[in-house]
């Protein structure tokens, strides 16, 4: 398995990928190239080690090449490799739908598939207004974002998030009626936390502010990030998530819980939303769904949104939306594998256990050139360093192309050096992933 390696292609045949959110031609004139991947590491394509500190893209959670996804997805795909679901069904998406089901928070029952997290997220945003509209609430059609918030990059997601990059270019086309929230990033108060920073609850009450200009009964949804990660890990303070609850239950606005990144373990429990002991009232989930392995994404809606878009006089379709590849079996059948081999090892709680090692070996960069910041949660850790004058995210990135010189893959979003190791990360990678970029910060000026 993974035996094959790609020989290197020349320079000139890289033009033809145009590559997502990457520099292409800083790149192509400087390829890191990935050729086979086995546990917690990488193989580069002329054959270096370079240890995973960010499970591909926040996804292979259980590490890379597992025998049972690769039987699963194998056996599927001799058995029958494409089933349609709209009109019809297949078992195996049923039984996907009811594991998950079990996973997720109480009431969170009612699955809708996707092939990603962006479609997840657009999906959710449908289903809020759909639901708003069934009872009756038509009217209530804003959707609250928040600052620095990342939700993919679908029209949608790309509106309600807050990542200003993402959006301008494309600032004629976002969608109208969308307000955000500030981020709850501030240094200033929280700098070197451990876990959840303890100042900015009050943060969530500008929702209240927000409310009361736009009237509540115009307003969907409200959709966060329970900790953010694209948007440079930020951590919710300490009572936030709860107020922000409170303040949607109280206005009768959904709550939208974008676990794209935090599902699947990577806090230490299922969800953010019970490590957090706040229940959304929709759920956005992807990537470590099929550790990666297969692109799928679910969206989790409480009983209550689906029951009332079940309203509708019989034999209509309730909602107008759907994939082709909604619960694609070859998908389905990853991420039942995934799910035995998470419950197996229990990974979906395992990064409580490691994360005070990992909270005390990221703490140990602190005091080093350039870092103004350290933040971690369950086994998310990011670095904050000190811009370059007048180049933003130029030092983080050189931090970046350096360590995967020297062997480990960690992510930069700016001046952020961001990480998420799979949960299968022993202490002593754990150690050696830490010494790794602690040297490698010391080294760049
Ligand atoms: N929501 C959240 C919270 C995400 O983190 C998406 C939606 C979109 O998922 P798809 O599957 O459509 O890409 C994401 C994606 C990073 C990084 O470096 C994070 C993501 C993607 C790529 C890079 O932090 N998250």
């Amino acid at each position: 398995m993974n035996a094959q390696v790609h020989p290197l292609p020349s320079n000139t045949e890289l033009d033809a990928f145009w590559m997502p959110f990457t520099a292409n031609r800083q790149f192509k004139s400087g390829p890191r190239l990935l050729a086979r991947a086995q546990g917690m590491h990488y193989w580069t394509a002329d054959g270096r080690e370079i240890m995973d500190g960010v499970a591909g893209l926040w996804c292979v959670n259980a590490g890379h090449g597992r025998r049972e996804i690769t039987e699963a997805v194998t056996r599927q795909l001799g058995t029958m490799e494409f089933a349609p679901t709209f009109q019809m069904g297949h078992p195996i998406a049923f039984e996907l739908a009811n594991r998950l089901s079990e996973l997720a928070p109480s009431s969170l029952d009612r699955i809708f598939f996707t092939n990603s997290g962006s479609e997840s997220v657009d999906t959710a945003l449908k289903i809020a207004l759909a639901y708003h509209r069934a009872k009756g609430a038509g009217q209530r059609t804003r959707f609250i974002g928040r600052e620095k918030g990342y939700h993919g990059v679908g029209f949608g997601g790309t509106s309600v998030g807050g990542m200003v990059n993402n959006r301008k270019a494309f600032a004629s086309a976002m969608l109208p009626g969308v307000d955000h929230l500030q981020h709850t990033l501030n240094i200033e108060h929280n700098a070197f936390s451990r876990g959840l920073p303890q100042w900015g609850a009050h943060l969530a009450n500008e929702l209240e502010r927000l409310i009361a200009l736009h009237d509540a009964s115009t307003i969907a949804a409200v959709i966060v990030e329970p900790i953010s990660g694209s948007g440079g890990v930020l951590l919710p303070p300490v009572g936030y998530l709860k107020r922000l609850r409170e303040i949607c239950d109280k206005n009768d606005i959904l709550l939208i819980f974008d676990e794209v990144i935090t599902g699947f373990g990577r806090v230490g429990k299922p969800f953010a939303s019970l490590a957090f002991d706040v229940t959304p009232d929709l759920m956005t989930t992807a990537k470590g769904l099929t550790n990666g392995a297969i692109p799928m994404g679910a969206v989790f809606a409480h009983r209550k949104i689906y029951d009332a878009c079940m309203q509708a006089p019989e034999g209509t379709i309730e909602l107008f939306h759907g994939y082709t590849y909604s619960a694609h079996p070859v998908a389905c059948a990853a991420a039942l594998a995934t799910l035995d081999i998470y419950k197996k090892e229990g990974l979906l709680t395992r990064a409580a256990s490691l994360s005070p090692q990992w909270e005390d070996a990221l703490h140990t960069l602190r005091g080093l050139p350039h870092v103004i910041d350290i933040r971690n949660y369950g086994l998310i850790g990011a670095v904050e360093l000190e811009p370059r004058a007048g180049k933003p995210g130029a030092r983080a990135f050189e931090v970046f192309v350096k360590c995967f010189e020297q062997g480990i893959m960690v992510r930069q979003t700016g001046d952020t050096i961001a990480m998420s190791p799979p949960l299968i990360i022993e202490p002593k990678q754990i150690a050696r992933l830490l010494e790794t970029l602690s040297s490698v910060i010391r080294q760049v000026a």
